[in-house]
């Protein structure tokens, strides 16, 4: 059987099903319900090396919100928070990675077909694997090119979304194939309104007059962790920060626009539809809080907002 995934993303280890097995064991049915139906719901996690060893950026809330993901769906979930925080860590030790990717996902299995997920039992697995900038090393440092969607986010009474459901990134799929396609690096999303929601992946910010504007959760944005670390960081740097619905024509007036997510960190935003983005270059405040988002999790600066889960080695005591 081929590799499910490119090498690089190869770990030695999953945890499935609450044990490590090897890679090449961990496998489901084709009758699985998520994959006919799409019901499962995951999470994007990523562990940052540090002068002290690898720290699991905010993995309580990320936990937290995996959990909330199956409340949302229905789908029982048999692990509590600090069982799937505690496998979380054990993923990255077994493995011996250091910066890293951690991806849970749950998903209901193979029972009775049909749409009722009748005895489709839950089952859980945790990879891990480096991943780089997830928009390219180039993006993180210069901006990406970015194009605004011809499809538009879910409406709000239908896929929610401010769960991860499997299922809803249909859509975010091919939405990105069609601005890889025009040669942008990402799709700004529309919600059913018209109004900005988010990218694919990411939630976005917008630098207007001196004042940080991020589109409010009820335009069908999934709750960004790292939107919130930005805005807490952004508050800290003494910026005015709000929560407003934005419209498209704001981002073609905006002095800066950036993303945040975690596999995305962030990442400038250089062109809109190929209109520059102010100068066409990362602007002062996305770079501050950019510098000041890697300072934390990288260790480089103090935790004060106690983010980071330091890792313990593999087999060593948890207390
Ligand atoms: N919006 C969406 C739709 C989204 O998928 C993500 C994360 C975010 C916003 C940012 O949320 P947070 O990571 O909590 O700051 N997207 C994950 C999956 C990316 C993928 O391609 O897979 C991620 O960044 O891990």
């Amino acid at each position: 059987m081929p590799s499910p995934t490119i090498p690089e993303a190869r770990s030695e280890t999953l945890w499935f099903d609450g044990d490590f097995i090897p890679w090449d064991q961990a496998r489901v049915h084709v009758l699985s319900h998520a994959l006919h139906y799409g019901t499962s719901v995951f999470e994007g996690i990523r562990c940052y090396a540090t002068a002290n060893g690898p720290a699991i950026s905010r993995l309580e809330e990320h936990v937290r919100r995996f959990l909330h993901s199956a409340k949302i769906i229905r789908m029982p979930l048999p692990y509590t928070l600090d069982e799937l925080g505690r496998a979380c860590s054990e993923a990255v030790a077994v493995n011996e990675m250091g910066e890293c990717y951690i991806r849970p996902i749950a998903f209901r299995g193979a029972g009775e077909m049909g749409v009722l997920p009748k005895n489709c039992p839950t089952h859980v697995a945790i990879g891990v694997w480096p991943w780089g900038a997830y928009l390219g090393e180039e993006g993180l440092k210069q901006g990406i090119d970015t194009m605004v969607s011809t499809w538009t986010k879910v409406a709000p009474n239908t896929i929610p979304a401010q769960a991860k459901i499997g299922g809803a990134y249909v859509m975010a799929t091919v939405a990105k194939i069609e601005a890889v396609e025009a040669g942008c690096a990402e799709a700004i999303l529309l919600d059913s309104d018209g109004r900005v929601a988010e990218g694919t992946g990411e939630n976005i910010f917008v630098v207007y007059q001196g004042r940080i504007i991020t589109p409010p959760l009820s335009n069908s944005i999934l709750g960004g962790i790292t939107r919130r670390s930005v805005m807490q960081l952004a508050v800290e740097r003494g910026y005015e920060v709000v929560e407003q619905a934005v419209s498209r024509e704001l981002l073609y007036m905006a002095d800066e626009l950036f993303f945040s997510g975690t596999a995305a960190e962030v990442t400038p935003i250089r062109t809109v539809d190929r209109l520059p983005v102010g100068t066409g270059k990362p602007g002062p405040i996305t770079l501050r809080l950019q510098e000041d988002f890697f300072d934390i999790v990288k260790g480089r600066v103090d935790d004060r907002h106690r983010w980071l889960t330091p890792v313990a080695p593999a087999g060593a005591a948890v207390d």
